[in-house]
């Protein structure tokens, strides 16, 4: 565990104090629904940690950095700019952090869109994103945050339910993925 306190360090001083907070609530939500589904602690509190860290600067910054680094993105991505996050901090958890585990470096690159079929881990911190207890009240919430501890997938359906509901009412471009994570839950 030395190596989580020190990565939280670490984020602290590269994230706004916002995106910090919200980080610790999303760590230790997960941590919650990890000793809820028998999950490993360590691994599940390392992916929930490092799920923003793609966040710690303007999509401008991200798209650079993604470029310098030859990191290629879609044109979905470059369409979608939330999504960038979520690939580039798989990247930066495993070339800045060192953490080197493919299961936890999913967990971060799938946070956003979630997908279908995702593992345990992958599940827990895509739910402890949109629960953690930082969040804005909006509809569907307290129902989400019960599912989550009760059963899980529908909670990841409810979730994704909400995602989409919310993207196609703004008006905003929905990745293919976070379509077909609702479609396979439902
Ligand atoms: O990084 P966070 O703000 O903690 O949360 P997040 O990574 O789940 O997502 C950021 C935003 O991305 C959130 O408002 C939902 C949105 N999002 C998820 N899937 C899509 C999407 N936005 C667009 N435009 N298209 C998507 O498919
Ligand atoms: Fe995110
Ligand atoms: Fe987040």
């Amino acid at each position: 565990m030395a190596q989580l306190k020190e990565i939280q360090e670490q984020l602290k001083l590269v994230l706004e104090e916002k995106r910090y907070n919200h980080t610790v609530g999303v760590m230790y939500t997960a941590a919650s629904l990890a000793m809820r589904y028998k999950e490993d602690l360590e691994s599940t509190m390392m992916a929930a940690l490092l799920h923003d860290c793609g966040k710690f600067a303007p999509v401008g910054d991200q798209i650079a950095l993604c470029k310098q680094l030859h990191l290629d993105l879609t044109e979905a991505e470059l369409h979608v700019p939330a999504l960038i996050h979520a690939k580039l901090g798989a990247f930066l958890a495993k070339e800045k952090y060192g953490v080197y585990d493919k299961r936890i470096l999913d967990a971060i690159l799938y946070h956003t869109t979630g997908k279908p079929n995702m593992n345990m881990l992958e599940k827990i911190v895509y739910l402890a994103d949109y629960i953690e207890p930082g969040r804005k009240m909006i509809p569907g919430l307290t129902e989400v945050r019960t599912l989550a501890f009760t059963n899980i997938d529908e909670a990841v359906c409810l979730c994704s339910q909400l995602t989409l509901a919310y993207l196609e009412r703004s008006d905003r471009p929905v990745d293919p993925m976070t379509r077909q994570t609702y479609e396979y839950y439902k």
